[in-house]
């Protein structure tokens, strides 16, 4: 008995032995582990660091501290060289692209908001996480980081899903800046490329494609965002899932990068489809900073549920490049059922670009560029604008010409979601609107050359180059696409417009001068005959002269109108009542 328990003792003794040295043998393992996972963390963050800085030394590296910061003008003592790189930069690409290189991504910016939307308090958990929707073609790096980190910087976390970065078949593929996105934001960046540029529509929506989160934020390449920007437009999307709400877009400027007040505003567009911001009705501007009726878009910055956007079909797939997206979306919104609304309490700073410099994304080919444009008007105002539609093809005559493509799915569309017609639009969202663009009558409208009879290689030509005379030049081959220098339009207002520019009579009628255009009918009143074929200045029966072309000298004259002269015969690109 006394044996056996002794036995039994050893045999406890020798299995306890046993698990002691298993578990020191267990904890030496682990502990090599753990030395291992240091050493390969450390190793790691060690990898990243190194990389991050020799990135940062690609993309960074010229930075100067507190240049721009708070979002002041970034000025320097700069060289004479500096000066001509920045005025270089800004000649080629609209903005001052050098000057941006050395201001910091993550330059603070003055908090502008209204004091009382300083005060408001959001529930985090409550509102909807985002994905934040960029795309951008031939983006420059600088400006690009800069965007990123304004939004990584001044965004709640828990708000913030992704950001969605599309490029849309930038000309060449940045591997580097790439990988540096990669590495300094880790994975809050998910970057889609689409190898052939499909335009800012398609590129959004391909972007809106992937997205995880249940309200979208769509954003162009070259914003900052401000402090308190996303809390307030989820707001009213929670409280109406078919609400699509807008910032205040405050101004970059693009030369020195200062970070101005924009002003708060209801978008229109007058009948020439450009953008215009109508001042806020009286209870509105009351009630500020409450979010108000924006009747339509800006176009560029904006937030809407997921399951809106893709009800609402996206953009219509006929919209190519960049332009008209904006008054597309926004009146499908209002139309069929939903609304956007301007959200003061958010601001969002948007770098423009010089006015001088023209758009190009479209291998710098200006004209084939207007013709998309064109295109993508014309096919909102046939789905959108009923017989509002000829208001707009009165003051652009051109669109009418162009083969709209297909519209089928669009009509399909505005039947199955039961849109409301334009009318109802303009009674209950800019009543003010009507007055302060009335529409006048289409009167006879014509676009494009003004190709004289007698010397039919002529066209009229504004002159560039020396200012207010205009020439006779050789016609381009185009008649209702020409070179913008020929192109003419007969407006409704009765003006021979190219561009900004209008074509006037001087000296009681003596000179044809070039002069931009006053609106006040008066000396650069016009009228085509089209049965005669004249080109003739002025109101009133007495005081109507023709236009004459001199093609020993190239120029134009204005004489005592003789329907016989070929020299005062001339043929318009394109007429309205051809
Ligand atoms: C305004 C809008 C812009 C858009 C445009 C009309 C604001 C602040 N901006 O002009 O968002 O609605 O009106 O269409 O409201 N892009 C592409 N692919 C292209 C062309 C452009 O991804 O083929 C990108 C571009 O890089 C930019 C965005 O689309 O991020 C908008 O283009 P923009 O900045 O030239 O337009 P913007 O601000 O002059
Ligand atoms: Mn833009």
């Amino acid at each position: 008995m006394c044996l056996d328990m002794l036995r039994h003792k050893k045999k406890v003794l020798l299995l306890l032995l046993l698990m002691a040295t298993g578990s020191i043998i267990y904890y030496l393992y682990t502990l090599k582990l753990e030395r291992e996972r240091d050493a390969n963390v450390s190793s790691t963050t060690s990898r990243l660091e190194r990389e991050i800085s020799e990135l940062q030394a690609v993309f960074e590296s010229e930075v100067i501290p507190d240049l721009g910061a708070l979002g002041r003008p970034a000025r320097g003592n700069w060289t004479q060289e500096e000066l001509e790189a920045m005025a270089t930069s800004q000649r080629e690409t609209g903005y001052n692209a050098w000057l941006s290189k050395r201001i910091s991504p993550e330059r603070t910016l003055y908090d502008m908001r209204h004091r009382s939307c300083k005060k408001l308090e959001y529930s985090l958990e409550k509102l909807p996480s985002v994905s934040v929707v960029i795309t951008y073609h031939n983006e420059e790096a600088s400006v690009l980081l800069r965007t990123l980190s304004s939004l990584r910087n001044r965004t709640p976390i828990l708000l913030l899903r992704e950001i969605i970065l599309v490029d849309d078949g930038s000309s060449s593929v940045d591997e580097k800046l790439n990988d540096f996105i990669q590495i300094k934001f880790l994975n809050m960046v998910r970057q889609h490329r689409i190898a052939t540029q499909v335009g800012l529509m398609q590129a959004r929506v391909a972007g809106a494609q992937l997205a995880l989160a249940d309200v979208l934020v769509f954003l162009d390449s070259h914003v900052e965002v401000t402090k308190g920007w996303l809390e307030p437009l989820l707001d009213p999307i929670l409280k109406n899932n078919r609400t699509c709400t807008t910032p205040i877009i405050d101004t970059i400027d693009y030369e020195n990068f200062s970070y101005r007040r924009g002003k708060p505003s209801r978008g229109f567009f007058n009948w020439e489809f450009n953008y215009i911001q109508l001042p806020l009705l009286k209870e509105e501007a009351v009630a500020m900073p409450a979010p108000h009726k924006n009747p339509i878009m800006n176009g560029g910055l904006f937030a809407i549920g997921r399951q809106w956007f893709s009800e609402l079909g996206g953009y219509d797939k006929g919209l190519k490049i960049w332009g008209g997206e904006q008054f597309e979306l926004s009146l499908k919104l209002w139309l069929c059922g939903g609304q956007i609304l301007e959200v003061p309490c958010s601001r969002i700073g948007h770098r423009y670009r010089d006015g001088k410099f023209q758009i190009h994304y479209t291998d710098k080919d200006k004209k084939k560029e207007n013709k998309i444009i064109a295109k993508n008007y014309r096919r909102v105002a046939e789905v959108w604008l009923d017989e509002f539609k000829d208001k707009i093809f009165a003051n652009m005559p051109h669109l009418t010409v162009l083969s709209v493509g297909n519209l089928a799915e669009q009509r399909e569309l505005k039947k199955r979601l039961h849109c409301k017609p334009f009318k109802w639009f303009l009674d209950n969202l800019a009543k003010d609107f009507l007055n302060l663009y009335p529409i006048i009558d289409p009167a006879e409208y014509a676009s494009g050359v003004l190709q004289s009879v007698s010397s039919p290689k002529l066209c009229l030509d504004r002159n560039e180059s020396r200012h207010e005379h205009p020439k006779l030049s050789p016609c381009s081959s185009d008649h209702v696409f020409p070179r913008a220098e020929q192109h003419w339009i007969l407006s409704n207002r009765r003006e021979l417009r190219s561009g900004l520019y209008c074509l006037e009579v001087r000296n009681q009628g003596k000179d044809v001068r070039i002069f931009q255009c006053h609106g006040q009918s008066g000396n650069q009143f016009w009228s085509y005959d089209s049965k005669t074929r004249q080109v003739i200045a002025g109101q009133m029966s007495n005081f109507r002269q023709c236009l004459e072309a001199q093609p020993k000298t190239n120029s134009v004259t204005a004489s005592v109108c003789d329907p016989k002269k070929s020299s005062q015969q001339w043929k318009f690109g394109y007429q309205n009542n051809q």
